[in-house]
């Protein structure tokens, strides 16, 4: 990206997936989750979504997973670069690195590293563009689209006043809950990771997580350096919270940023993490990287990076050994 050379575009991001897949065929490989917006209109146009999946496939079972989006805002470049980073240094310490040998060989990470990339190639024309790319709405207007961390189907009617239900708005949820593609293929995609194994209604947000749930969701955005866990909709503690709390404040003790609910910050609804919470009882978190969209290179390779790779690295490690919701 020029001026900032250390955020891959859209296409250097895959074509660094092609590469790790490639150079790591026994440890990396690419899912298509589904369709950007664009080319759910014109399939020669637009975005396959792609999830890079890590673990070690020669050693079978169930293992504990970690998901985690990245860049689901258009013009938050951090977010993408610092996973793709990570992935790397997962796949470059297999075998010689003990803890990055342990975890591909004990857990699955999946990463959707660019969760909206047509609205992310606008972004990169030098647009600020926060929302996906859908022309039906707002389309003759200088914001159009929908924003897809208010568009998840779980509390996205709620009456919190959380998102808007106009169309130029930046944080519009859409016509209906999970009206947009790229919402679409995150809902199922997760849903086939994460099977909800607790008792009654599997879609009730109202039933805690499952005290056994080995999994961890991570949405990734930028700017404001803090942990964020669920509610966004209500300032009501979720059935989990405590354990939830913990988690955050560890993480955050890795990064130095600021742990607290996420309604705390202001409140919201439709978001990744209540529904991933919400509905499946994965434990959940948006972290907001550093003090802009996109820093400049040497603030994001010598702060940003590093310490939230640490964040990271512990966040993966409770993954297995287990973190136990209460
Ligand atoms: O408003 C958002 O979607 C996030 N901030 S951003 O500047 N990246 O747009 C914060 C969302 C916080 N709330 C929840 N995650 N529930
Ligand atoms: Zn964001």
């Amino acid at each position: 990206i020029p001026g900032y050379a250390c955020y891959r575009t859209v296409e250097e991001t895959q074509q660094t997936v092609d590469s790790l897949v490639d150079n790591y065929p026994l440890l990396a490989s690419a899912i298509d989750i589904g369709d950007s917006w664009r080319r759910t209109r014109n399939g020669a146009q637009g975005y396959d979504l792609v999830v890079l999946k890590l673990t070690n496939s020669t050693t079978g079972g169930t293992k504990p997973k970690m998901f985690v989006m990245s860049s689901v805002h258009a013009r938050e470049y951090t977010p993408a670069e610092l996973m793709t980073r990570y992935a790397e240094e997962l796949l470059a310490g297999y075998g010689v690195d003990p803890d990055a040998t342990w975890l591909l060989d004990h857990n699955e990470f999946h990463f959707l590293l660019q969760a909206n990339p047509d609205g992310r190639k606008r972004a990169e024309a030098g647009n600020s563009w926060r929302k996906n790319e859908n022309l039906d709405y707002c389309g003759s207007g200088t914001r159009p689209g929908i924003d897809l961390n208010r568009n998840f189907p779980v509390f996205w009617n709620y009456n919190n006043g959380g998102s808007s239900t106009s169309a130029c708005s930046e944080t519009y949820r859409g016509p209906g809950a999970a009206s947009e593609p790229e919402t679409q293929a995150v809902i199922e995609y997760v849903r086939s990771i994460f099977p909800d194994t607790r008792p009654g209604n599997p879609e009730d947000p109202s039933i805690p997580a499952d005290p056994d749930t080995q999994g961890l969701f991570l949405d990734i955005h930028s700017y404001s350096q803090l942990v964020l866990w669920p509610w966004g909709h209500s300032t009501a503690p979720s059935g989990n919270a405590d354990a939830l709390a913990t988690l955050g404040m560890r993480m955050a003790w890795f990064n130095g940023y600021e742990p607290q609910q996420a309604v705390g910050l202001y409140p919201t609804r439709g978001t990744t993490d209540d529904f991933a919470y919400g509905e499946m009882g994965v434990p959940s978190y948006t972290i907001e990287l550093g003090v802009a969209f996109f820093e400049n290179c040497t603030t994001f390779q010598n702060n940003t990076a590093p310490k939230n790779l640490q964040a990271l690295r512990y966040a993966a490690r409770t993954l297995h050994a287990p973190y136990r919701l209460p």
